[in-house]
């Protein structure tokens, strides 16, 4: 058993069922020009944190421990994107249009690849999603079970959107969920404060949070 010093209270676990999951560390949110820029967002924050987040993946890789990838991304053919989610709001692009990394948030498309740095290694898994969290719609489940995962360290973007909902959803499903407080990141610095609360409040509610010295000390 391993221990990660973490808020509420320390973090225990088994190595045999921990994994890390990196949630939509893609360009179409941290570089100019894709979906998060459509939105209005300064993407500059989200970009700073791509070294912590390199640093766990490796702790990870390094450890013998799973890693899985995810991205927010649609079918071509939109058929899997609500007109809801393509018309709410008045984005500078919505999703499908053509912008400077191609289609906006659209599998296979530049902006919806993982940013360079942390490009998943050979049999990394890679989940793409349709909805904000990582369950619906997806082999996501699945996933973790074929692992026997019952332990999650959650990094990626953005802190109470995606990673949020996926941390919550997961909860709801029984796994433990521990959030890497500096390998996570917002558009809005109160909102990522707020949801790391919202998370470790309560006896942890949602569940843990930890910074990813934290983590790495205890793989
Ligand atoms: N807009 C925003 O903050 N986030 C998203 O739309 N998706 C993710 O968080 N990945």
């Amino acid at each position: 058993m391993g221990v990660i010093r973490a808020e509420p209270f320390d973090f225990s676990f088994d190595p045999a069922t921990l994994g890390l999951v990196v949630i939509d560390m893609q360009r179409d949110f941290v570089e100019p020009g894709g979906f998060g820029a459509s939105l209005g967002n300064d993407v500059a924050l989200l970009q700073a944190i791509i070294p912590t987040v390199q640093a766990l993946i490796g702790g990870f890789r390094a450890a013998g421990l799973p890693v899985i990838h995810t991205r927010e991304c649609h079918r071509p053919d939109l058929s899997d994107l609500p007109p809801a989610k393509r018309d709410r709001g008045a984005p500078a692009l919505r999703i499908g249009d053509e912008g400077p990394m191609g289609r906006i948030l659209i599998a296979g498309e530049p902006g919806a690849d993982i940013v360079p740095e942390l490009a998943p290694a050979p049999g990394e898994p890679v989940i793409d999603k349709p909805g904000k969290g990582a369950f619906y719609g997806t082999e996501f489940a699945q996933v973790l079970a074929d692992r026997n995962l019952r332990q999650l360290v959650f990094a990626g973007v953005t802190t109470e959107v995606c990673v949020q909902t996926t941390m919550r959803e997961a909860n709801d499903r029984g796994f433990d969920g521990l959030l890497a407080t500096d390998a996570t990141e917002s558009y809005f610095p109160e909102f990522k404060q707020a949801a790391i609360r919202m998370i470790i409040a309560q006896g942890g509610i949602v569940g843990w949070a930890a910074p990813t010295a934290h983590v790495l000390e205890a793989l």
